[in-house]
């Protein structure tokens, strides 16, 4: 008897180039736009201008999740006009935002497009720095393409310089190129979590395609052939593709090197893994069977693992589908519908210029600084082998500007021989609460940066130094408003030197946590 095929005809699924091909071009593949000829593609989040091709600079230069470097002075914005959905993650609860680039937990106001059109304007008046605005739900920017296109047509009207951007779970892709093409949107996040059908049927329940629904494998299979199709088809016209994928460990977590590898193959220009945030008053699927998210270690060394071949988005903060500012805080609130109603807005493109011009003189001197401090630390014959996290509070503009207590996140830097590179950030409870509540939050702080050797802040209380120091953590102060990364070379070269002296001994530091439970909003 003539064996069962385990796949229906669902119609017009391209054929996507087998992956024993697309290996073969690794090789060859010599980065995402670079220029540069090394094993290691040098595009990426921390790319700069040497490393880039001109015409792919220009798209990410003002970019907050495009570039590492631009995150610390160029801002985004969202805006909730797509509330449907076309698949089920095991993540996702549905009262909430897409948890595909959205923290669990968090509720958005939905907007009209012509609502979101006159809040961008608002925001672009208020916010001279905000450079991108981006649609990522609360549903599927695709499944709302109505909405969703109508809202880049009234932006591109109105604000020219504003970039476009759409994150996807890629269902619909394919049927939507030459229209994102056609729209200039430059950037497009697809996520995927697998590029095998097996493994996807514990992440998918169900999807929605061509007004059918399919569970099970053949759900995945759908999916992932038309997530790597919508790739090429955005790679062959050169718009810029991130892929977010979602870590969850013993089920994808080993799989997601191969997805690197595949998505990088086909043209992919950055890859962001997340950590699952998984906890059961979510109400997700995950959440309830108690499926656990990664410590700060295993996402690390996840990503680390993939940075080989293909540099990796590290400063994403899982925003919501209304959020607004620098990634790492969230305006939100203070642009409600009932206050945007409320307000007159003229939009002057000439101030947004000329105070960008202002922004970009700061970040060419933060570059600048940790140029020069960099050639010191060349110079440091012998770094007996140390490196070492640091933990910094900062409001932005690549300085340790926020004080300890009013910190709602930390970034990580990772600081060796070799230099100083930004790995992460740890959202946190805020510590200074008026006095309540404060020694449960310190020790959260503590969990959640427990794998640094020093944190550097712009002020700090005597308590909280103490407990620090008990943990093993030094507080540090002393570079309060400089640049971060100048500050963490010259700390390390201290360092260095201390152990070398005998005035302290290097020890090795536990692991961290990702917090777990729902954002206490600042909406
Ligand atoms: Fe928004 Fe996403 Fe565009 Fe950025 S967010 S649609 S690419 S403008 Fe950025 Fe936020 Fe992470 Fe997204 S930090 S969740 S990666
Ligand atoms: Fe939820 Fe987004 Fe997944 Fe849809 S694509 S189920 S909104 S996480």
């Amino acid at each position: 008897m003539e064996a069962k095929t385990a796949f229906v005809d669902v119609g017009d699924i391209r054929p996507v180039t087998p992956l024993s091909q697309l290996l073969d071009r690794v090789a060859e593949h010599k980065g995402c736009g670079t220029k540069g000829g090394s094993a290691k593609a040098s595009c990426g989040s921390s790319s700069g201008p040497q490393d880039l091709a001109p015409e792919v600079w220009e798209k990410v230069k003002n970019h907050p999740c495009y570039s590492e470097e631009a995150h610390h002075h160029y801002a985004r914005m969202h805006v909730a006009v797509a509330p449907a959905c076309n698949i089920q993650c095991n993540y996702c609860n549905r009262k909430y935002d897409c948890a595909n680039e959205s923290r669990p937990g968090v509720v958005s106001e939905k907007l009209t497009p012509e609502q979101a059109a006159k809040k961008v304007l608002a925001v672009a008046s208020a916010i001279p720095q905000m450079t991108v605005l981006g649609i990522a739900g609360p549903g599927d920017p695709l499944a709302n393409p109505a909405k969703t296109f109508k809202t880049f047509e009234l932006i591109s009207k109105s604000a020219p310089d504003i970039k476009l951007c759409l994150s996807t779970n890629g269902l619909t892709l394919p049927d939507h190129v030459d229209t994102i093409a056609a729209f200039h949107v430059d950037h497009v996040t697809i996520t995927v979590n697998m590029i095998d059908p097996e493994i996807g049927q514990h992440i998918y329940p169900w999807i929605y395609y061509k007004k059918k629904r399919y569970t099970g494998i053949e759900a995945a299979r759908i999916l992932t052939e038309r997530q790597m199709q919508g790739l090429e088809m955005l790679a062959e016209r050169k718009i810029l593709c991130k892929i977010n994928s979602v870590m969850i460990p013993g089920i994808n977590d080993q799989h997601l090197v191969e997805v690197n590898r595949a998505v990088k193959s086909r043209g992919a220009f950055l890859h962001n893994i997340m950590p699952l945030i998984s906890a059961p008053e979510h109400g997700t699927a995950f959440g309830l069977n108690g499926q656990r998210g990664p410590t700060a270690r295993e996402l690390k060394a996840l990503q680390d693992a993939c940075e080989g071949e293909m540099n990796m988005m590290r400063h994403c903060r899982q925003c919501r589908a209304d959020a607004v500012g620098l990634l790492g805080e969230d305006r939100s609130a203070e642009f409600t519908t009932a206050k945007i109603d409320a307000m007159e807005v003229t939009y002057d493109a000439q101030t947004r210029k000329a105070y960008q011009a202002s922004v970009e003189q700061e970040r060419q001197a933060a570059v600048a600084a940790k140029r020069a401090e960099q050639e010191q630390l060349s110079q440091l014959a012998d770094a007996q082998g140390i490196g070492m996290l640091i933990a910094v509070a900062t409001k932005g503009h690549g300085k340790i500007n926020e004080h300890f207590g009013h910190a709602t996140e930390f970034q990580i830097y990772e600081v060796n021989a070799k230099g100083v590179k930004f790995v992460g950030h740890r959202r946190v409870d805020l510590y200074c609460q008026g006095g309540y509540g404060e020694e449960q939050s310190l020790v959260t702080v503590i969990r959640a940066i427990n794998d640094c050797h020093a944190v550097f802040v712009a002020k700090i209380g005597g308590c909280p130094k103490d407990e620090l120091k008990k943990a093993g953590i030094e507080p540090v102060d002393k570079y309060a408003h400089q640049f971060i990364e100048q500050s963490a070379i010259t700390y390390f070269m201290e360092y260095v030197t201390r152990v070398k002296t005998g005035a302290i001994v290097h020890q090795a530091r536990g692991d961290a946590d990702i917090r777990q439970g729902a954002l206490i909003a600042a909406a």
